[in-house]
């Protein structure tokens, strides 16, 4: 049997008789943030379902430790588009020496700049007047990468519906609170964000909510459907901990973070399937896609948990030439028990070890560990 080695072009040349193994180490970051303000309830009757209002306040947020799915970082190159007054977004300009730029915003709307930001990252509160005339707050983290600076959403919109605490995410900043599947709620107290879809899960029960664009009131009604429990966490094999686990319906109505549900969500009965996750360990993360993953079904007042992680195989493109097997690392796919890929691991040196080793005599032949990004 040829000896494998690993070539200085990338490409891993070992026998065909192999079988790989996965290591990954993973964290644990539990932060919490709690500010509550007053929800309004009112009622009227509709459809057999009674139906309420609940309003929400401004919070800007000082120390940022949401996990959005999908979080927009918007490039700034001539304006910051928060739409105020008749204008379009708050002006901003982007100058300075290559690397080293300096960012100067208009924050409160007036047509002149008067803020300066510098460095790598930054926050800046925006402060404007909507369509009729009501004075608005809307806070942005900066972030300077490369040659250019972005922006993301700052704050939440944060109010009380049946009783539970709900803070809405602008997930694309753009000033609108109300775009389904793209802009996020967060279930009380927890930091795993989730989209907005049919069905908010909120206190463990299931609510229809109609937000407004400017994210201050919404009207709700508790859910009316069959419902099942889905558990995420319970069957899920790693050293890790899971910091997002989003699953999405089939019939893509319904969207779930089940990361931080550790006995499980109730959620619409029917079929989900992954839409994304994150695992971290300490300062080491990864990102988990749907990959191979078939759909699975959560049955009517039944309960289901998905089996999935470790062991993770992994699966490649080979080319065989003159009895040497050669793999091409770009080729190299990681997938979980479930089919999941795992991917985007962080620091990019540091993605799983590989270890190759003869089936017959079962010695470890070779090991080595891959670039992923
Ligand atoms: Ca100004
Ligand atoms: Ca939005």
């Amino acid at each position: 049997m040829k000896k494998p080695a690993w070539l200085a072009d990338g490409t891993l040349c070992r026998p065909l008789l192999a079988q790989t193994k996965y290591h990954m180490t993973i964290a644990r970051s539990l932060t919490s943030l709690s500010l509550m303000c007053l929800g309004a309830v009112g009622s009227a009757t509709a459809a057999g379902s009674e139906e309420n209002s609940a309003s929400f306040d401004y919070k800007p947020v000082s120390n940022w430790e949401y996990l959005v799915p999908g979080e927009s970082w918007v490039e700034i190159t001539d304006e910051i588009s928060i739409p105020h007054g008749d204008q379009g977004g708050f002006i901003a300009k982007v100058y300075g020496p290559k690397g080293a730029e300096k960012l100067d915003i208009d924050t409160n709307g007036d047509g002149r700049l008067d803020l300066t930001c510098k460095g790598l990252k930054g926050t800046a509160k925006l402060k404007g007047k909507g369509e009729n005339g009501e004075s608005f707050t809307y806070a942005v983290r900066l972030r300077h990468s490369g040659e250019k600076w972005f922006y993301a959403t700052g704050g939440v919109m944060k109010g009380k519906v049946n009783g539970n605490t709900v803070s809405l995410i602008d997930a694309n900043c753009n000033g609108r609170w109300n775009d389904y599947s793209v802009d996020c709620y967060v279930d009380g107290k927890g930091d795993a964000a989730t989209p907005i879809s049919d069905a908010l899960s909120l206190g463990g029960e299931l609510y229809s909510i109609k937000l407004e664009s400017d994210g201050q009131t919404a009207s709700w009604s508790a859910f009316e459907g069959e419902t099942g429990s889905l558990d995420m966490t319970k069957e899920y094999e790693g050293n890790g901990k899971l910091t997002s686990a989003l699953v999405e319906s089939t019939d893509g109505r319904f969207q779930f973070n089940l990361a931080e549900r550790k006995k499980g969500l109730k959620v619409p009965a029917g079929s989900y399937v992954l839409k994304s996750a994150a695992i971290k360990k300490r300062s080491l993360s990864a990102q988990i896609q749907k990959g191979d993953m078939k759909p699975f079904e959560v049955p009517s007042a039944g309960a289901y948990a998905l089996e999935w992680g470790g062991p993770v195989t992994a699966v490649y493109d080979w080319k065989l030439n003159e009895g040497t097997l050669t793999v091409s690392p770009n080729q190299l796919r990681f997938l979980g028990k479930a089919g999941e890929e795992y991917k985007g691991f962080s620091p990019s040196d540091v993605g799983p070890k590989i270890l190759v080793t003869d089936m017959r005599s079962k010695k470890q032949i070779a090991s080595g560990r891959f670039k992923l990004c």
